[in-house]
């Protein structure tokens, strides 16, 4: 089953769209075994509100791939909840193959990839070392941050076409060529969560971060037609991440998946 598949079935049945973000402040020294224990308190009581968790540098860099990330996500997937690395896979295609051959090997099920680098020797390696392993790789389609219209909002021409268009409908139009399991859309800008769902229609699905600590709502961007929320801070540092958790579950889960 494709991971675009398997993330629905498992959000339909909980009737969550919450990919937890599972971040954590830098801080030195390192004490492996502190993290390990906050994280899997946080999955402890969050993981029945959402359908998976997000890795980010914030625990690879600390906690090493093997030696602590991997035990977070059996744990991850113990509770019925797939794992995404969000590696934001940038490099030329040998390079990109190894790094997900690596988050692969440590039981991750998708990466989320940066489609600047193009197909030829870029994407297309990682495309299909992740269909050989049945894992799912998620495209950055427009980010959450004020400098995105630097780069995804700028005017392109398609060197294809010859056409001139904004750069994240370029991308969009990508992602369902390449049969992206997942666009990475901001909530914060809801209008081109809109664009971009045009363009994608029900083939890929869009995940936004940017709810809360970035000011985006997460009801505007379910309306403007994301499936996903991926949440960080609004719940890991939450007083209560449960509670946090909970509300944003209720305040979105009568909104049709
Ligand atoms: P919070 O802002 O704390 O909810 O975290 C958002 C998470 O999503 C972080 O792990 C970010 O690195 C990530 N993210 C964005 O915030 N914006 C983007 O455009 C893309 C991502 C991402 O790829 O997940």
């Amino acid at each position: 089953m494709q991971f675009k598949t398997k993330i629905q079935e498992i959000a339909k049945a909980k009737n969550s769209r919450i990919v937890l973000a599972l971040d954590f402040p830098f801080q030195t020294p390192v004490c492996s075994q502190e993290l390990i224990f906050k994280a899997n308190a946080v999955i402890e009581q969050v993981y029945p509100y959402v359908c998976a968790v997000k890795f980010n540098n914030h625990l690879v860099l600390p906690l090493g791939l093997f030696n602590g990330v991997k035990s977070l996500v059996d744990d991850v997937h113990a509770k019925g909840l797939l794992a995404i690395m969000d590696a934001k896979v940038n490099d030329i295609g040998n390079t990109n193959q190894v790094i997900a051959d690596y988050y692969y090997a440590a039981g991750f099920d998708a990466i989320i990839a940066n489609p600047f680098i193009g197909w030829e020797d870029g994407l297309k390696p990682l495309f299909e070392a992740s269909r050989r392993q049945n894992k799912g790789v998620i495209l950055l389609t427009y980010m959450s941050h004020k400098g995105a219209i630097e780069g995804y909002g700028q005017t392109v021409t398609d060197p294809v076409t010859g056409v001139s268009l904004p750069q994240y409908l370029l991308f969009a139009q990508k992602g369902v060529a390449y049969q992206a399991d997942g666009a990475v859309v901001g909530a914060t800008v809801p209008e081109k969560i809109k664009a971009i769902h045009n363009v994608l229609g029900d083939n890929v699905p869009i995940y936004s971060p940017g709810v809360g600590a970035q000011g985006g709502s997460a009801e505007t961007a379910i309306r403007a037609g994301t499936s996903y929320l991926i949440v960080g801070r609004e719940i890991v540092l939450a007083e209560n991440p449960a509670e946090a958790t909970r509300n944003l579950w209720l305040s979105t889960n009568n909104l049709i998946i």
